[in-house]
């Protein structure tokens, strides 16, 4: 099903569920090559979010900053390739919200434990605002919060569970969003975890 979340946000829902198997097993082998690490913001905080990424251009926070960078700093090598079953999915899951053509270059990969949460804020680290982003929720479900153009404006609350896609494009796609503290619970394929795959064209 195809839920609209606002003017250009839309859920697919369980859209991602018939790939999970080939989504996992591709993603066992980018942790292999690039673990799951914690962050440190510039402001000297960890992030309780653990991540990595895979692509030609991965997302990095650390003291100096947040930017996109080639090489993973924690190994000193390039991030692992994206998996095609990642980038097929990014592909048709923006074509099916109406992104005919979206090739991302980046994919963050998220890992919530529970507790684990995202602050409010705004994705600009990216060259341009112009092609959508795709966010693929697997294992245990969230509560994420989509806010206004301004981090004052009241988020709504939206559940998104094991293999629901949310598209963010056009006036979305700089929209105020976080995702609640994680429940504990368990996921017959993830156990205690949420994942979140991020695809960005990011340079
Ligand atoms: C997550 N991750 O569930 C989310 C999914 C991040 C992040 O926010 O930056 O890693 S991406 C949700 C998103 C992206 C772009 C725009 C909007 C939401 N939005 O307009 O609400 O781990
Ligand atoms: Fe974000």
């Amino acid at each position: 099903s195809r839920e609209a979340l606002g003017p250009a946000a839309v859920v697919l829902r369980g859209f991602a569920v018939e790939r999970e198997e080939a989504l996992l097993t591709a993603l066992e082998r980018v942790v292999v090559d690039a673990p799951f690490r914690h962050m440190v913001t510039p402001g000297g905080f960890r992030m309780s979010v653990a991540m990595t990424n895979c692509g030609p251009l991965g997302w990095v926070t650390d003291r100096r900053g947040y930017r996109y960078a080639p090489v993973d700093p924690e190994t000193g090598r390039p991030w692992p390739g994206m998996p095609d079953s990642f980038h097929q999915l990014a592909r048709d899951a923006a074509a099916q919200a109406g992104f005919e053509g979206f090739v991302p270059d980046a994919c963050l990969i998220n890992r919530y434990e529970p507790g684990a949460k995202m602050s409010l804020h705004q994705d600009k680290d990216e060259r341009s605002f112009d092609a959508p982003i795709v966010s693929v929720s697997l294992g245990l479900p969230a509560v994420f919060l989509f806010g206004g153009e301004n981090r004052s404006d009241k988020p709504q609350r939206v559940r998104l569970t094991h293999g629901d896609v949310v598209v963010w494009g056009g006036a979305s796609r700089l929209r105020y969003h976080g995702v609640m503290p994680l429940k504990a619970g368990l996921h017959p394929r993830l156990g205690g975890h949420r994942i979140n795959l991020t695809f960005r064209r990011a340079g």
